[in-house]
């Protein structure tokens, strides 16, 4: 167990990186440096916050969010991992996996040339986590800080046989207000519709979104946007690793049952989730490494 001082010690980098500790025992790395400022909680390699300088915050983060130790944070990029969703065969297990509810480890900090920051984590294996996942697959996230934001997540599988993941960046976005977003790069594209029975359906024209909507999208490696009106900007997500895209706002009833997304929360969120869900599985031969990567960049009209 690293202690706070330690990890500043080894890890901090004078005025761009320092770790702080939350009132719950969560510990965050704040980021600042000339292009962003970004949060990043430990548990779960999450990041909470990224503002490229003078820009509007593009990750959300709920008001009401629950900084509880074993407890995802509502918002910012929940890793979901080793799968994605409800556990295939054990009710016993959380939805969408354990990575973004365990404590991970800094294993490297660096302040890089073009003035962005790297931060990369790796998930602490215990137990627990070996219990609902048996395999010696390693997890590392590499997390750099810019004027864009990118995330990668590796996999890496050191067993002698394959391994068959589902995974997710489920990523929760800021946005003016949900009624004036569209979300243009998914037209044409067959996605599984959660609200109605999981139905196989095809996406005509950009996503819009007036009511609860839950949709994977499979077989798609586009690059998506979302349009923000009332924000006046346009969100580019890129993506490489991954064949799905999932599509979620809660609307008000669910959002009220959830008790952690805030007064109206959801309306100034919509979840652009880059991953490999529902057939989109990934399967990694032994020795191999599977990449999930994204990167997220603001245009302003
Ligand atoms: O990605 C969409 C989804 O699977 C929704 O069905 C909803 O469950 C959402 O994730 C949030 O899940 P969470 O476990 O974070 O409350």
């Amino acid at each position: 167990m690293t202690t706070l001082s330690a990890l500043n010690d080894r890890y901090a980098i004078a005025g761009q990186v320092t770790f702080e500790a939350e009132p719950n025992g969560l510990v965050l790395a704040k980021v600042r440096n000339p292009h962003a400022s970004a949060q990043i909680c430990l548990q779960g390699a999450q990041v909470i916050q990224w503002a490229p300088l003078n820009e509007h915050p593009v990750i959300w983060l709920s008001k009401a969010a629950k900084f509880m130790p074993g407890k995802s944070v509502r918002g910012g990029v929940p890793v979901c991992w080793p799968w994605f969703g409800p556990h295939a065969s054990d009710t016993r297990f959380p939805a969408h996996g354990y990575a973004r509810t365990v404590e991970w480890d800094v294993i490297e900090t660096a302040a890089l040339a073009d003035g962005r920051t790297l931060l990369v984590f790796r998930l602490r294996e215990s137990a627990p986590t070996r219990e609902q996942w048996p395999h010696d697959t390693p997890l590392e996230c590499r997390i750099t800080v810019g004027d864009t934001l990118e995330i990668e997540l590796s996999t890496k599988n050191n067993t002698d046989s394959t391994v068959t993941i589902t995974e997710a960046l489920h990523t929760y976005f800021e946005i003016g207000d949900i009624g004036k977003v569209s979300i243009a790069g998914l037209e044409d594209t067959e996605y599984l519709d959660k609200v109605d029975g999981g139905q196989r359906k095809l996406q005509h024209g950009p996503v819009t979104i007036a009511g609860e909507v839950d949709r994977v999208y499979l077989d798609t490696r586009a690059e998506v946007f979302i349009e923000d009106l009332e924000l006046q900007r346009k969100i580019h997500i890129s993506k490489r690793g991954s064949d799905s895209t999932v599509v979620w706002n809660p609307w008000q009833a669910k959002a009220d049952k959830m008790g952690d997304l805030g007064e109206a929360g959801f309306r100034r969120m919509v979840c652009v989730e880059s991953g490999n869900a529902a057939e989109n599985t990934v399967t990694i031969a032994p020795g191999e490494e599977h990449l999930l990567w994204v990167s997220y960049r603001v245009e302003r009209d």
